[in-house]
Order: structure tokens, then sequence, then C-alpha cells
């Protein structure tokens, strides 16, 4: 009964996309046939790459999920209070761990907002899920599973209620800012003038915090950042050395990200089966594996305002170490 129960108010569909979304085998010859070499970071997380995300944030030096859910802690009932959501859209939802608190400050002031998760990572969001409902019986999880990159234009939310669109975790960090302010234009377009988005944005500070950040001590983001090559392996039928890649993170001032990098440890080629084709790496050559942008309260407001939205309130860690920011439309209207 109560596992019938619970699975009544489990539903997911998988998210038809907007435009076409480049397919792996698009992506590797875009990116790992040209110079530098490239591949989005989407592709870190099979089940087994999501696994060590959240290894990375059991991390002692990957601050950025501790001071969010630091403020999450402090603040999710006044940012539950501001945005009275009828729905909860999450982008990159990943464990849902950190929007726990969103949920029990709603429970706390009797506000019951569907929750819909929106991950390319299937099963972590439903297991997830599972366990949400579980602990809250008036709570329906209607998980999205599908690519976020594919446009926001057809998802099944209902038109009416109000919005609370949750994206955390320094995610849109990870775009390039052209494409992050698309992103944010993107999720823009679904608010009307009482919605809101709770963003959570990873701040720029000394290089040796950032760098240690994403080169822990115990090895987790260097396993996370190789699994990459693993999911090449195994979806591309590729022969990458796995073991032979030397992980990097080096802080870039000018463009304020960090970027992670695969380094080659000697000359090899690599046989790309699904490509019919192989590729020679020197030694030491890099390919980029993803890009983390870190922000200042300045770029903040800048990236809101080139996506027609405005913060409503800020919440800031402490030293600035991180931000925390509930925005909404800038024109009030929609
Ligand atoms: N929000 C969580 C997880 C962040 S990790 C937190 O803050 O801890 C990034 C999450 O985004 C992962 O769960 C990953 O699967 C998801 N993700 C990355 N690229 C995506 C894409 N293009 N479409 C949908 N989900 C994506
Ligand atoms: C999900 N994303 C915001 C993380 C970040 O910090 O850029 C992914 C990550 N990469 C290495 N460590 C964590």
């Amino acid at each position: 009964m109560r596992v019938s129960e619970q699975t009544d108010r489990l539903a997911s569909s998988v998210v038809t996309p907007d435009r076409a979304v480049a397919t792996l085998t698009d992506d590797v010859r875009a990116g790992l046939l040209s110079r530098p070499r490239w591949l989005p970071a989407k592709y870190f997380y099979d089940d087994h790459g999501s696994e060590l995300f959240e290894a990375i944030c059991a991390t002692p030096a990957y601050y950025p999920s501790r001071a969010e859910e630091a403020l999450l802690a402090a603040h999710a009932g006044s940012i539950v209070e501001a945005a009275s959501p009828d729905h909860m859209l999450e982008l990159g939802s990943g464990s849902s761990r950190k929007t726990r608190h969103l949920l029990a400050a709603c429970d706390r002031l009797g506000r019951h907002p569907v929750y819909w998760p929106f991950d390319v990572s299937a099963q972590m969001m439903l297991d997830a899920g599972a366990d949400l409902v579980g602990r809250y019986p008036w709570l329906s999880v209607h998980a999205l599973i599908g690519d976020y990159t594919g446009g926001l234009g057809r998802l099944p939310l209902p038109h009416s209620g109000r919005r609370l669109i949750v994206f955390l975790g320094g995610t849109l960090g990870n775009f390039e800012p052209a494409a992050a302010i698309a992103m944010l234009r993107e999720i823009a377009a679904l608010m009307r003038a009482d919605d809101r988005l709770l963003l959570g944005l990873d701040r720029v500070k000394d290089r040796g915090r950032l760098e240690a950040a994403y080169d822990d001590a115990e090895g987790v983001t260097a396993a996370f950042n190789r699994n990459v090559l693993t999911v090449l392996n195994r979806e591309l039928d590729a022969d990458f050395p796995v073991a032979d890649y030397r992980h990097r993170a080096v802080f870039d001032t000018e463009h304020e990200r960090i970027e992670m990098r695969l380094a080659a440890g000697h000359d090899h080629s690599v046989r790309l089966g699904a490509l019919d084709t192989v590729i020679d790496m020197a030694a030491g050559e890099e390919i980029v594996t993803e890009f983390s942008h870190k922000f200042t309260p300045a770029s903040i407001e800048r990236l809101l305002a080139a996506a027609g939205l405005a913060a409503t309130a800020h919440h800031e860690a402490e030293g600035g170490d991180y931000s925390l920011v509930l925005a909404g439309r800038a024109d009030g209207d929609g």
C-alpha cells in the first residue's frame, strides 16, 4: 500500500527537445578531432560519474557544495516564502540533496509544490524522487529525463501556478558565457511576474583554493575527470588508456574559470570504433573536459540583466565564497 502510494506520487517523462541535440558521436567528432581538443562536460554523468560527483561534494577541498548547502539551510524559509511555489522545477538536480532544505521549508510552511527535477542522469534522479515521496506525504515528484541544452519549451509543466526554478551547484558556470546567457533567457521565458529563479553560483577567489577544490587530495575529482574517457570507451568502442591520463585543474584568471583537462601520459593512438577513426595523442597533449566559471557580484548582476532578470535577494557565504541569488523577471511581467 505504502509502496503503491509512493509510486503514484512519483512519475517520470522523457523530455522532447525543442531543437536537435548533438549526439555523443557528433560531439566527439567536433571536439576530439579539433585542436585544442575538448569534450562537453555533460558526458561525465553516467551512473558512476554521478556517484563520483556526490563523492567530490564530500571532499574537504570542494567548498562550493558545503557553502551552498549552508546558505540553503539558513535561507530556505525566506526563499520559499518569497517564491510561494506551486511548482518547483530543478535543472541538473542530481541527487536533490541540497534541495531537501527547500522541501523541508515547504513542509514547515505548509506550502506544497509539485517537484520537477530535470536531469540527464535518470537513475540518480529517480532514486532521489523515490526517497523524497517517502519522506513527505504531500509531495508529488515528476522527474524529467533529458538534456536541458535541448531547450525548455516542451516541459510538461501546467500553465497555472507559481513557479520556482532552481539551478544549484554552480552548474550554470559550466556553460560558456554566451550559452549561459542563452540558458538564462530560456529560463526567463518560462517565468511570469511572480515566478522566481534560485541560482547558485561560485565566486572568484584566490587561485590556490580554487585549484585545490578541483584537485582534491583523495583523487576523487581526478577519477571523475578520467571517467569521461571510460564513457567514451564504452559508448564509442574506443580504447583510451584511461589510467595513463593525468588530471589537471587550472584557473584561467582572464576568463575567470577553472579549466579541467586530461593530459596524455605518453604518445599513443586511440581507436574510436564507432567513428571508424583513429586519433594520435602526443605525450602531454590535453583534452579540455570542463569549464567552471566563477563570478563576482558585478558579473552576476550583468549576467542576470543580459537575460532580462534581476535579483530580488542575494545571499552570500562568509568571505564572499559563494552566491545564492533569488531573481525575477526584470520587466515584472510575462
Ligand atoms: N544540483 C546538484 C548536482 C550538480 S552536478 C548539486 O548542486 O549538487 C550537475 C548535474 O547536472 C548532474 O546531475 C548532471 O547529470 C546534470 N547535467 C549536466 N549537464 C546536463 C544537461 N545537459 N542536461 C541535463 N542535466 C545535466
Ligand atoms: C556541476 N558543476 C558545477 C561542478 C563544478 O564545480 O563545476 C562539476 C565539478 N567538476 C569538478 N568538480 C566538480
